[in-house]
């Protein structure tokens, strides 16, 4: 389905595949589909993902606290619910980050003039973001910048581009086909700015998200910039709000987790035998979401072949959503060689998009005196 009315020959599509070399290790070679003029898309998926679902499953099974990772809200009814949770009213995060950009678009995007480079963003979504960025520099710059969506659903990812394609005909798209919790190494090295909105940040723990951090930082240069969107502590009937909106939007998001994997486990869950749960852990300093079931269960995963008994008021865990501080924010940054260079808010401080760069060795020597004398 192509909303755009763009047919892909006309516009010029290439995909190109990256695979795995014989000898198993190196980044192998790029294999040409289909030529095209202004679109391009490279794939990092080398088909192991349901082998990775299987075992997260797996293990995340037969821990004393049942979890299922929540990268695997996002099927396509997922994706379509978490675009109507951000709809809802309580659900202010994707509200209060789009209104920040609305403010601070021009300061971010000077990045380009009159340099150019590449417009990075990890797990790209619906463009709402990345059209407030483009919108507030002149349609003749478009040709300095070029966009590189990374995503691991191609059907999403061809979706948005040929959208942002009909709207911004000089933008030039080189789409990234990869999972970004595993594959940042295959990103572009030139000038660029990198962004990863809507705080999903939030959803790792601080040793996978201080992992994450060092990798994206591991390919910027000096002069690169990395946009972060982080969700912040506030009033928690704010946040546990937000997570409970009353349309019952979160709760079907959090149910339709269990049918996804049913579609791909050949699975048995019943999604209504388990009630939504969504509060904040203060310890945390994190929203948790947990499955919790109505009755007693035995749900049965075919492909998996095994069985998983659920005891009644057992939960299922399914996301962390944590909130920042500016303290807890700048511990992370320190933690992946990352300082800051400009902290755009909004007036109630609720979200923040954090401009980072890569620490330079004197700020790294000044940090280390400073706390030598401390
Ligand atoms: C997209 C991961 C940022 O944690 O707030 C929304 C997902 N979960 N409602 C979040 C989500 C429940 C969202 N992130």
């Amino acid at each position: 389905m192509n909303h755009t009315g763009l047919e892909l020959g006309e516009m010029g599509l290439e995909i190109l595949r990256a695979y795995p070399g014989n000898n198993g290790k190196g980044h192998g070679e790029s294999l040409p589909i289909s030529q095209g003029r202004h679109l391009k898309i490279v794939s990092h998926l080398n088909g192991d993902h349901r082998e990775e679902m299987i075992k997260d499953i797996q293990q995340g099974m037969t821990k004393p606290q049942k979890c299922i990772p929540p990268k695997y809200f996002y099927d396509a009814r997922g994706s379509e619910l978490f675009e109507q949770i951000c709809m809802t009213p309580e659900y202010y995060p994707t509200k209060t980050e789009l209104s920040i950009l609305d403010r601070s678009a021009a300061a971010i995007m000077q990045f380009f003039s009159p340099e150019g480079g590449d417009l990075i963003e990890l797990g790209s979504g619906a463009n709402q973001k990345i059209r407030k960025l483009l919108d507030v520099v002149n349609p003749s710059e478009h040709g300095w910048i070029r966009y590189v969506p990374v995503d691991i659903s191609q059907n999403s990812l061809l979706e948005s581009a040929t959208e942002l394609l009909n709207d911004y005909p000089n933008l030039e798209i080189l789409g990234v086909l990869a999972d970004f919790t595993r594959h940042i190494g295959v990103l572009p090295r030139g000038r660029k700015l990198i962004t990863f909105f809507g705080s999903t940040i939030g959803n790792l723990t601080e040793e996978e998200a201080v992992h994450l951090l060092k990798r994206i930082r591991s390919i910027m240069n000096p002069g690169d910039r990395f946009l972060l969107g982080m969700d912040m502590l506030k009033p928690l009937d704010v946040i546990e709000t937000a997570y409970n909106d009353r349309q019952g939007v979160t709760r079907d998001f959090n149910r339709n987790i269990l049918d996804h994997l049913n579609g791909e486990l050949n699975g048995n869950f019943n999604s209504h035998d388990f009630d939504h749960l969504a509060f904040f852990n203060p310890r945390g300093e994190c929203v948790e979401m947990h499955l919790r079931a109505k009755c007693a269960v035995t749900v049965r995963l075919g492909d998996l072949a095994m069985s998983f008994d659920i005891r009644k008021g057992e939960t299922l865990h399914t996301e962390i959503s944590r909130k920042f501080s500016r303290e807890s924010a700048d511990r992370l940054f320190r933690k992946a060689g990352l300082s800051v260079a400009r902290w755009f808010t909004d007036p109630k401080g609720w979200f923040s998009l954090v401009e980072l760069q890569v620490k330079t060795l004197e700020q790294g020597l000044m940090m280390e005196r400073w706390s030598e004398a401390i």
